[in-house]
């Protein structure tokens, strides 16, 4: 089960993707058992009768609802286990609301969990023994979670695991490990060809984190004429232009990419990737042209409330990205999520305002910011987001995206549909009094 908070179902929905973790653990399961998948932020139903054992997969904004709904199966006698992102940093938390818990990668545990679920032996926390070989991954059960036809129709696909950086702010290496691991590009090619989707999203953390795995991947993949997007690290990218032109043969059509700031002193207080190759912003626009020049969108992901950031990076941040024409871009809110470590930096200097979970995920703003106040950071993050997507702006960027036109501006308008509603003006007015009462609480906290 994928919980979702009421707050959230809108918002989730407007992503279109189905939680992955769920069809790859379906696959861990033993075909003796009858698998249900339900995702709540699609408004699908979560709550069954007679289930004998309820899988939770959850990040962080997930939590609150997890635990709801782990109470609500208990109840039912039900045995409850829970794994993901939040449970793996929090174990002993989850532990509480749930019968077991799994920490990191679950493609080992799951079997193991079902026996001992089966035999009655089920223990509180489980972890793995070490990484798991990712030559072992099965494909994903894509006859699970069909949905009717959504704005996004991509087949998931995950190549890679790990991240050799280690990002203040980001928890995924400590947990799937530094080493980058590659699964066998004959087997990626296999699950492609057999996923039946001509569209495919990489879930890799850095799809680009090895050029000798990206030519024989992206070599193999311009048979099968698909087109894809994933994500990696601008300096990844750009290192090799002849990977670049392979990649868009291969059919890539976008790459999302953490630019993080354009704001030299939050930068270096940020993270370790970003200081690789992205020291001047000069070389990071030339990075962005490199790209768009070969025929591939850059969506960019900007991280807004780093200790450098006062008032004016908003404005200087739109103007940025507009003026080196980047196709899309993400606006998150520093979110010291729990396990990192500028989660431990918050908590020591006292600048959390409040834990409760169902707001951390990267749209309020849940800590002191170091050189505005709660509300400035809200309503400037906003603003870049409704300001970026304005229609005038759009057609100006469309002279260096004109290669991808309908994709273009087709996501162009998907999102600033998403945003209007999500963040546009009177977006906090728009939402249940509850809500609204909390978030101006957090704000002035
Ligand atoms: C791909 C991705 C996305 C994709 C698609 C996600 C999807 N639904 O499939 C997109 C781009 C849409 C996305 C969006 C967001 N994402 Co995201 N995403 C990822 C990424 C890179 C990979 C996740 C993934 O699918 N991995 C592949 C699957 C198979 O592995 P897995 O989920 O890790 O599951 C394994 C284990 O965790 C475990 N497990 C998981 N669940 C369970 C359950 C049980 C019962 C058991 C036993 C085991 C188990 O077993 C699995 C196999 O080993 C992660 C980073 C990372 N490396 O984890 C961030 C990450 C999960 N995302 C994150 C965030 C914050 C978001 C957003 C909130 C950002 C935003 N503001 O827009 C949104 C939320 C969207 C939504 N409504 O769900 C954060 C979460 C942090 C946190 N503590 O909550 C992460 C960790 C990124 C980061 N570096 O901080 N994301
Ligand atoms: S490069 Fe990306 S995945 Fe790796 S540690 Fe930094 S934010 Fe996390």
């Amino acid at each position: 089960m994928s919980p979702c908070e009421p707050k959230y179902v809108n918002y989730s929905k407007s992503k279109r993707v189905v939680c992955s973790a769920l069809r790859l653990l379906a696959a861990y399961t033993p075909r003796e058992h009858q698998v249900i998948l339900a995702d709540q932020g699609y408004g699908e139903e979560v709550h069954h009768d007679h289930i004998d054992v309820v899988g939770i997969s959850a990040m962080t904004s997930q939590a609150n609802a997890a635990y709801a709904l782990a109470a609500w199966y208990k109840e039912r006698g039900a045995k409850v286990v829970m794994g993901g992102i939040h449970a793996s940093v929090l174990p002993d938390e989850a532990a509480r609301h749930v019968d077991a818990v799994c920490v990191g990668e679950g493609d080992a545990l799951w079997p193991k969990i079902l026996e001992d679920a089966a035999a009655g032996r089920l223990r509180s926390i489980y972890r793995p023994s070490g990484l798991f070989p990712v030559e072992a991954i099965p494909p994903f059960r894509r006859d699970l979670g069909v949905r009717r036809k959504t704005t996004f129709n991509h087949a998931m696909i995950q190549a890679t695991r790990g991240c050799p950086y280690s990002c203040e702010f980001c928890i995924t290496s400590a947990l799937f490990g530094k080493k980058y691991r590659c699964r066998p590009v004959e087997q990626v090619v296999e699950e492609i060809k057999a996923c039946g989707s001509k569209s495919i999203f990489f879930l890799d953390d850095n799809i680009f984190c090895s050029p000798a795995y990206c030519e024989e991947l992206f070599a193999k993949l311009v048979p099968l004429k698909i087109h894809w997007v994933g994500q990696a690290s601008l300096s990844s990218v750009t290192k090799n232009a002849a990977l670049l032109k392979l990649a868009k043969r291969s059919g890539a059509m976008g790459l999302f990419i953490g630019l993080e700031s354009v704001n030299q002193a939050s930068k270096q207080a940020s993270s370790a990737a970003s200081k690789l190759g992205t020291s001047e912003l000069v070389e990071v626009g030339k990075k962005i042209r490199l790209i768009l020049d070969h025929g591939l969108l850059v969506q960019s992901s900007m991280i807004f409330g780093l200790d450098g950031d006062d008032t004016t990076v908003f404005e200087r941040t739109v103007d940025f990205l507009n003026a080196n024409h980047v196709s899309l871009s993400s606006f998150c809110i520093l979110t010291p999520y729990p396990g990192t470590r500028i989660y431990d930096r918050f908590k020591t200097e006292g600048r959390l305002l409040h834990e409760d979970w169902s707001y951390y995920s990267n749209e309020n703003v849940v800590m002191r910011p170091a050189q505005m106040s709660p509300e400035q950071l809200k309503n400037g993050s906003d603003w870049a987001g409704t300001t970026f997507y304005r229609r005038r702006s759009i057609l100006n960027r469309f002279r260096s995206n004109w290669r991808r036109p309908l994709f273009y501006l087709g996501m162009s308008m998907f999102t600033r549909q998403a945003n209007y509603t999500n963040h546009g003006p009177g977006a906090i007015e728009r939402m249940p009094r509850p809500e609204r009462a909390m978030w101006r609480k957090a704000c002035v906290a």
